[in-house]
């Protein structure tokens, strides 16, 4: 690994306050700490290694912890804040029930009564109208050992098939593709082949708000030399330091990938060793891509020929690069087509399961990696197994003692959870760590779904909107609260360790869980006393096949920095580098690098179709929505931590100032943004950075500043992730409307 940047000051002034990088500086707090506690940040993938400042029961700050390699001591402005949460006012510390006559439409309840009116209406739902009348949401900010109790707890304790998970939201569509393509999924390199790779090529993400260590490995790169390769129809941070910026037009860029695919062909930039001895499938997609001239390619993606030409070039006649990507192409009706047209360039040029040659895809949440592993999903059991597979029913009900006749089959996704809720076939609900009426997309019916539920169970440490509508809130933990493992952006797996208890009434999540099943009156395989009993069972049940984390235990963590998997055995080091020859490969056993039969990867033969909604007279501008740097996700944790708010206070909305002149807008004047679904007021920001057809919203707000209520359901067909980075919308100055 190379050093990062020593002098963050520079950086800073360099790029930009929003990045505010920090390395070495120290929060003084004032108070002396008793103990140090190395751990991880609680926000994103990236998973900062982090020593946070223990003093009695409480964290009252951080130190750097340099040594651990991914981020070396710099973190960014979430990371340094995130101690301000566990004192927070908000924070909940008993069980609440609903009520009414309460100003707060809540009043507080003790634990064990919680227990028992939650058990009971579990049981009084499922009696009456099935087990699949009760359904259960999860997160991805869980631990992998609470994650993997979410499934066993769905299938085995409460027998409904109706599981699903925040992941929904972000990460299936690059899972989904990355499963057909390579068999496996998972960044298939160590972020430190980034920094010495010729080409480092970005889709649809905006790294240095969101991955923002990303960004150091980036710029090592270019400091190596690199060219660097940005295409979003947002001039972001990392864009405005790329050699080739290219701005498409959202949704698109399943063309911009035949494009480039097609000039490959005609160059012959191709490998065609590794496709003859690697691959299936590349003459199918050849033929697809025949038509995506240039010239086609430039008009459907706006992007123009030249560009086009140069990025195919660069791409083309590299001799090491690095492709990632993020929600920009995946939050798509044709995600995963996205995601497959990125892996079609990668297989064409055979730069992979190599040094300095490689792909990944950027996880979002904290284990957005391991969290889509251990069977929280609707269609998957432990190890990345598919609930609907006989031999892996069996092997899952072996390790749970079970009868595999009795473990449910797949469910659906999170949103059609939310449909099933509104059509009445679902009755009952349990969220764990989800917000869903902040970050699903068309988010009257999720709020109105919610109130139409028989009974409702929210478990978090904060009142989030959607928990809002619960019957009961079960005071939860926070990261360091517990302990457990967590899988970051790497595929390394982390140790996330405990610096305080669980204050008052709060309880670790796995406890709680465990208190429902034995408040139902079915404890059996709910008894674990520790994540780490919990952690030896999840290596069995992921034994032997492609998530194996069988031969990774808590101590080899701490010893190593992490552990990549597949590490399938206690002398196995772990897999930081997929697709290398001889690594171990429970599919291929052999026969090759990618965990197919054959060993071979798939190129896939994708088709280019425009967003659900596409812009017309009607609504002729198209919204995308994301991310700001201080802030996370559904803004529960985020827009209680003062100096985050103060960074970023409310949501812009981002337009060019020749689609502002068209309308007269002026910067911070009040906008209407209306879709189909909805309308909602913001301040206009008027910047240069973004495509004049496109509107940029983030969506950390809830209520009136929650673009949510304006973006479509649409969903992709096999991933199910909504499309929130296309939809059409119309903008009004406030007092037209106001008058008409
Ligand atoms: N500060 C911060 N960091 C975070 C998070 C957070 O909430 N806040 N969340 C974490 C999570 S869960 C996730 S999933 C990641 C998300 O990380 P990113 O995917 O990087 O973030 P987004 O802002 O959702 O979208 C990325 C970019 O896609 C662009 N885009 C929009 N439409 C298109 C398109 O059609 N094509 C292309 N090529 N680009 C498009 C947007 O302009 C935006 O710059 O971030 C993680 N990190
Ligand atoms: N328009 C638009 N919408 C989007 C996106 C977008 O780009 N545009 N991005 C989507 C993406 S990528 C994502 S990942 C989703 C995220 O959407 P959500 O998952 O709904 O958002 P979070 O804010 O993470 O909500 C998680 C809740 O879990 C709680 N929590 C966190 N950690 C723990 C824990 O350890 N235990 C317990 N019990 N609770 C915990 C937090 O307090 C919070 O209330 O949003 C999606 N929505
Ligand atoms: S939010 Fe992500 S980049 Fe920022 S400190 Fe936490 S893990 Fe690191
Ligand atoms: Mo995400």
């Amino acid at each position: 690994m190379s050093t990062l940047p020593s002098d963050p000051k520079t950086l800073i002034d360099a790029y930009g306050p929003h990045l505010a990088f920090m390395s070495g500086e120290r929060v003084d707090t004032g108070t002396e700490p008793e103990k140090l506690v190395k751990t991880h940040c609680c926000f994103c993938g990236q998973q900062c290694g982090i020593q946070l400042k223990v003093k009695g029961n409480e964290v009252i700050g951080f130190e750097p912890w340099y040594d651990f390699p991914f981020n070396k001591g710099m973190l960014c402005p979430k990371g340094v804040k995130r101690y301000l949460q566990g004192s927070h006012p908000d924070r909940l510390l008993k069980a609440l029930r609903r009520d009414p006559s309460s100003p707060t439409g809540f009043s507080e309840m003790r634990y064990d009564e919680a227990i028992a009116r939650i058990s009971g209406e579990i049981n009084r739902i499922q009696t009456e109208y099935g087990n699949d009348a009760f359904a259960l949401l999860s997160g991805a900010s869980l631990t992998t050992e609470k994650t993997y109790l979410m499934g066993k707890f769905a299938r085995m304790c409460l027998r409904t098939r109706y599981i699903d998970y925040n992941g929904r939201l972000c990460m299936v569509s690059a899972g989904a593709g990355n499963k057909k393509a390579f068999g496996i999924d998972r960044a298939a390199n160590p972020w430190s082949d980034i920094q010495n790779a010729e080409v480092v090529w970005i889709s649809g993400s905006n790294v240095a708000e969101c991955a923002p260590i990303t960004t150091n490995y980036v710029w090592q790169a270019r400091e190596n030399g690199a060219k660097i390769v940005v295409v979003d129809p947002r001039i972001t941070p990392i864009a405005r330091t790329a050699n080739l910026y290219l701005p498409v037009k959202p949704g698109r860029d399943i063309a911009l990938f035949h494009g480039i695919l097609h000039l490959m062909i005609e160059n012959d930039w191709l490998d065609h060793d590794f496709i003859e001895n690697h691959t299936v499938g590349f003459d199918a997609v050849a033929a697809n891509v025949r038509e995506w001239t240039p010239k086609r390619t430039a008009e459907v993606t706006g992007i123009s020929e030249s560009s086009i030409r140069q990025a195919a070039e660069l791409w083309g006649r590299a001799r090491t690069s690095y492709l990632m990507h993020a929600r920009g192409i995946e939050h798509s009706s044709h995600g995963v087509q996205n995601v497959l047209g990125a892996i079609n360039i990668v297989l064409a040029s055979g730069r992979i399961g190599r040094p300095n040659c490689g792909y990944g895809t950027i996880t979002g949440q904290a284990n957005g990696q391991g969290g889509r592993e251990h069977g929280q999903k609707a269609e998957q059991l432990p190890g990345m197994r598919d609930i609907d597979d006989p031999e892996h029913r069996a092997y899952i009900a072996s390790v749970w003692g079970m009868n595999p006749d009795d473990l449910p089959h797949a469910g659906v996704d999170a949103y059609e959870i939310f449909r099933k809720i509104d059509r009445g076939e679902i009755k009952g609900l349990l969220s764990i760590c989800f917000n869903p009426k902040v970050s699903l997309p068309d988010s009257g019916l999720v709020a109105r779904a919610l109130d139409k539920l028989e009974f409702y169970v929210a478990i978090d440490f904060f009142l989030n909107e959607t928990a809002f509508h619960a019957d009961v809130v079960l005071p939860g933990s926070l990261q360091e609260e517990d302990e457990g493992v967590v899988t970051q952006i790497e595929g390394r797996v982390i140790k996330i360790n405990k610096a305080v208890d669980c204050p008052g009434e709060t309880r670790e999540d796995w406890r709680i869980i465990q208190d429902i099943a034995a408040g139902v009156g079915r404890p059996q395989g709910f008894t674990f006393t520790s994540p780490r009993e919990i952690f030896d069972e999840l290596r069995v049940a992921s034994k032997g096949y492609i998530a194996d984390y069988s031969g990774i235990t808590y101590e080899k963590i701490e010893r190593q920095y992490g552990v990549c998997w597949p590490c399938p055995s206690d002398d196995h080091p772990g897999t930081p580098r997929l697709f290398e020859p001889g690594s171990w490969n429970p599919i291929a056993k052999g026969a090759g690098p990618f965990y197919f039969p054959d060993g071979r990867a798939r190129f896939n033969v994708t088709t280019y179709t425009p967003p659900t909604e596409d812009v017309d007279d009607e609504y002729p501008v198209i919204l995308t929505t994301g991310r700001v740097v201080s802030q996370f996700l559904s803004g529960t944790q985020t827009r209680r931590i003062g100096p985050l708010v103060e960074q970023y206070p409310e949501p812009r909305l981002e337009m060019h100032p020749r689609l502002a002149e068209k309308y007269g807008f002026r910067d911070g004047e009040p906008v209407i943004v209306e879709s189909r679904r909805d309308s909602i007021t913001l301040r206009a920001q008027i910047v240069k950075t973004i495509r004049p057809d496109t509107v940029f919203v983030p969506y950390h707000w809830a209520g009136k500043q929650s673009i949510n209520r304006l973006t479509i359901s649409a969903q992709d067909p096999i991933s199910k992730i909504p499309e929130y980075k296309a939809c059409a919308v119309r903008l009004k100055k406030e007092s037209v409307a106001g008058s008409g």
